[in-house]
């Protein structure tokens, strides 16, 4: 007997995308939320279909998103945010919180709830992540946040 193997797609069509951002290095996350827009469309996810909220800092997201995947109007839900070591001294507590308040909102609610969230030594590390030279995390988060939402529909669907 073969093994059943449930995957998701990048198949995005239809699926409703939250979108979290902070505003804290702005220049940098504005960079991630725009490579992320524009992969959503990339995989047929409709500009209708999308909505953006943006909130002060990394540690916020988690709350944010939190709320908007209690609406269960989401089929998924991307949090973008950048901290930098350099720029302050509670790196290491603004970057936890946000970890662990981003891994919450998924296990909590079900809806799946990507992390987007650059951390790098200094700005020329984030620049590169957000598009300048190693790719851009937020076209790889719109990517997981697909995958991840049309996996669900996959477990969650009727037994053939
Ligand atoms: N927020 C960030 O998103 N990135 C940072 O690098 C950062 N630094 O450097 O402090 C940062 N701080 C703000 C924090 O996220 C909260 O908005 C603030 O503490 C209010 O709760």
């Amino acid at each position: 007997m073969a093994s059943t193997i449930i995957e998701g797609t990048l198949q995005g069509t239809g699926l409703r995308v939250g979108v979290v951002v902070a505003r804290f290095n702005e220049l940098i996350t504005r960079s991630l939320l725009d490579g992320c827009e524009r992969a959503l469309r990339r995989y047929g996810v409709r500009p209708d279909d999308i909505t953006i909220a943006w909130v002060p800092g990394s540690f916020e997201l988690g709350t944010a998103a939190m709320a908007m995947a209690k609406t269960m109007r989401y089929d998924a839900i991307i949090c973008i945010g950048c901290i930098i070591r350099g720029s302050t001294s509670h790196y290491d507590h603004v970057a936890g919180a946000a970890t662990s308040g981003i891994a919450a909102v998924g296990t909590q609610t079900g809806v799946p709830c990507i992390f987007a969230v650059v951390t790098a030594e200094n700005h020329e590390q984030a620049f590169d992540r957000a598009g300048v030279k190693a790719g851009n995390r937020g076209a790889d988060a719109a990517a997981t946040a697909i995958e991840m939402a049309t996996l669900l529909r996959a477990i969650q669907g009727p037994m053939v």
